[in-house]
């Protein structure tokens, strides 16, 4: 099966589609989606809690990985821009570095990418399409696009997700970054706030002022920009 120019395969039951993408021979742009997914991961060591009804899905192509970075916005963009085309205006759906979506302030989707060789990606998505789990303690609590009153069903939302990404890896192709950044600074929550972030070294503050052509996170003190390369914003 393909959508668009992917190829395509539905699975019924995997440990991680992630996975299946690592360990496939094919090296050309693939989706494989799952019904059930029993073993579903975040980053860091995370797991990705992955309820009957909601989508997971990974993507597999090849890239040079230099534009790792820019990808990475690419792919929470289109997204975020999906999830945006089905609400009804009455949501707030924004990007938090860096590339959670939330919805009305909650988590709504996961974005995990890893590679399997050298150049070429792998691009797992989860997005709680039915039902959200309960979890204590998260920085953004969990929701779904149904609990937010927003009805699609998995694999409708994933060819819908398919023309965005399509669409804006066309523009970056044409264009290069900058207009992405743009449109992705545009739907980021708190830029030009003060934000915190928690590294594997401990916290650090600053105001965040946008992100670099590596999709670094900007924070600025006194006049000082510092970049920071991964964590988590509180
Ligand atoms: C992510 O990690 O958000 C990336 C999740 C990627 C999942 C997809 S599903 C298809 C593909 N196959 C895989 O095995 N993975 C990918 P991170 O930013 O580390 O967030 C993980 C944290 O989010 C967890 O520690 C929980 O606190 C919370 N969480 C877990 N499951 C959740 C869910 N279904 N909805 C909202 N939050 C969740």
């Amino acid at each position: 099966m393909f959508i668009n120019s992917w190829s395509w395969q539905d699975i019924d039951i995997v440990g991680s589609t992630n996975d299946v993408i690592k360990k496939s021979k094919d090296k050309g742009r693939q989706i494989v989606s799952a019904k059930k997914q029993i073993n579903g991961r975040g980053r860091r060591g995370r797991s990705w809690e992955s309820l009957l009804g909601n989508l997971f899905v990974s993507f597999g192509m090849e890239l040079d990985i230099n534009l790792l970075g820019q990808v990475i916005m690419i792919v929470g963009l289109s997204l975020q821009e999906t999830i945006k085309s089905i609400s009804d205006g009455s949501q707030s759906v924004l990007l938090k570095w860096p590339n959670d979506v939330l919805l009305n302030n909650k988590k709504v989707s996961g974005i995990l990418l890893e590679r399997s060789d050298q150049d070429y990606l792998v691009i797992g998505i989860g997005v709680n399409t039915e039902k959200s789990p309960k979890i204590d303690g998260l920085i953004y609590p969990a929701t779904s696009l149904k609990e937010e009153g927003i009805e699609i069903d998995r694999l409708s939302f994933l060819k819908l997700y398919v023309d965005f990404f399509d669409n804006n890896l066309n523009i970056w192709e044409k264009l290069g970054f900058e207009d992405i950044k743009e449109r992705w600074l545009a739907n980021v929550k708190d830029l030009n706030q003060k934000i915190e972030i928690r590294e594997d070294s401990g916290i650090k503050s600053g105001k965040f002022v946008g992100i670099d052509d590596n999709g670094f996170l900007l924070i600025e003190n006194n006049g000082t920009v510092e970049r920071i390369m991964a964590g988590d914003v509180l």
